[in-house]
């Protein structure tokens, strides 16, 4: 099929389309393809998940707003359906790739499971399919890697015998649907005709900008955006620290500043966590790692903001001294385990990592999380005869806590607020001795 003809078959949905990975992107974006009138097979690794699919179950943990009945209704109308087997991918037009793309533990992409669909698929893909890689990955890797290993793997030219493209996702875990919707994307095609073949795919799902453009500069605007952000989250938390090195209230200076015309100072806090700003701005910052380009903003602030935590350490260290107590031979409440704020996901919390050197001074800790399964409980009670108590996530309800009951049962009425869920006057009037991150 020429790209005119795939064009004019998506624009009558009559194109066949698979969604490869049915993860938390994956499985929303394969539902509103279908939804949208499209015949959409999702292909996924795990068979558990593939039954579970087909049966209408969503596997995806936490709240997600009207995902459980839009898979419901795409499979009871046979528009979707899912399975393990490659090979039925080979009467499909348009395949989109949502897999994992990590980062080791030297920063560097780990590209494993990319590899392996692309090495499955290329023998099972149809000559004249267009390939859409919608996870993040490092500036140049659709031209240094996804390209040369669909050749190889499928024995066709690229833009003759397949065609390719990346499109970001931007999605954030609570919101899938809606940001599919509603958020502008970058389309980035290995040539403007891919470009615009994929706009037109998009325009049946996306209500918001799509902006055709080449890859590398896909794969550059969505590492950026989160690169972007950690560093601006490094800036508040160092801001934070000298202003507690001199006395300062880094929320009300931040309240302030951000009065100033073009300023948008983020919010410090006791670490960043998560899926994608943690790992996004090593993806940019691996893309010049052969290049002789000196990066050091980037890494900086990495290291800024995975101190974070060890800061929140450091403040219990000294204030439990203070009172005259020995980290080591404390019992600390933590207050979250999710990396953000009303959300059940634990992935790269900055919590595991004061928890685990807790762990390793020789504290007792006692973990809260409303919503965390293995984390839930009586918050007072866990508190019950605890040296110290520590705000690690600012989910709401935690505003709600009676500080009179929770000081009641600590042993040590001393509380580190890492998250300012607490105002200054609150604590104080309920006689706590505190320390708010960023309050000198
Ligand atoms: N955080 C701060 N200070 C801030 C903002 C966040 O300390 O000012 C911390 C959070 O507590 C959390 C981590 O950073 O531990 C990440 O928070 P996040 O609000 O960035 O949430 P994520 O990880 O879900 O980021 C996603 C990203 N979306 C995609 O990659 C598609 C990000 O680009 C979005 O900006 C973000 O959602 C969003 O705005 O919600």
């Amino acid at each position: 099929m020429t790209l005119r003809e795939l064009r004019e078959s998506i624009e009558r949905k009559q194109a066949r389309l698979a969604v490869i990975g049915l993860g938390y992107v994956g499985l929303p974006v394969a539902c509103q393809f279908a939804q949208a009138g499209f015949n959409v097979l999702g292909v996924e690794l795990r068979s558990d998940r593939v039954a579970q699919i087909n049966a209408g179950r969503s596997p995806i943990e936490g709240d997600e707003p009207g995902l459980d009945e839009l898979l419901k209704q795409v499979i009871a109308s046979r528009k979707f359906q899912a399975t393990i087997d490659y090979q039925e991918l080979g009467d499909r037009d348009v395949i989109l790739i949502d897999v994992e793309t990590p980062v080791d533990e030297h920063n560097v992409p780990l590209y494993d499971a990319l590899r392996a669909v692309l090495l499955d698929l290329g023998p099972e893909m149809k000559t004249g399919a267009m390939v859409i890689i919608e996870s993040t990955i490092a500036p140049g890797t659709m031209n240094k890697f996804v390209q040369p290993l669909l050749s190889k793997s499928s024995g066709r030219a690229p833009n003759q015998g397949f065609y390719l493209g990346n499109c970001p996702e931007r999605v954030m875990p609570g919101k899938l649907l809606a940001n599919l919707r509603g958020i502008n994307r970058v389309v980035g095609g290995m040539t403007p005709e891919t470009a615009e073949t994929m706009a037109a795919l998009y325009r049946h799902v996306v209500h918001a900008d799509l902006d055709p453009t080449d890859c590398i500069t896909a794969e550059l605007v969505k590492t950026t955006e989160n690169a972007y952000r950690d560093v601006q989250i490094a800036f508040a938390n160092e801001v934070a620290l000298i202003c507690e090195g001199v006395g300062g209230d880094v929320w009300k200076v931040r309240e302030l500043v951000n009065k100033s015309p073009y300023r948008h100072m983020h919010l410090p806090g006791a670490g960043v966590g998560g899926h994608c700003i943690p790992k996004d701005p090593w993806l940019l910052a691996y893309s010049v790692k052969e290049k002789d380009v000196d990066i050091r903003l980037i890494p900086a602030a990495r290291a800024v903001n995975d101190s974070m935590p060890l800061h929140i350490a450091d403040l219990l260290r000294t204030g439990l001294a203070q009172v005259g107590c020995d980290l080591s031979e404390s019992s600390i409440l933590v207050m979250g385990f999710a990396y953000l704020a009303n959300s059940d996901d634990a992935r790269n919390s900055p919590s595991a990592i004061l928890v685990d050197y807790l762990h390793q001074t020789g504290a007792k800790v006692v973990v809260h999380d409303p919503y965390i399964t293995q984390y839930q409980g009586n918050l007072i009670r866990m508190a019950q005869d605890c040296d110290a108590v520590v705000v690690m996530v600012g989910h709401t309800i935690y505003g709600q806590t009676d500080l009179l009951a929770l000081k009641a049962a600590l042993k040590t009425p001393f509380m580190i607020d890492g998250r300012r869920v607490f105002k200054p006057a609150q604590l104080a009037n309920a006689g706590y001795i505190y320390q708010i991150i960023g309050h000198g």
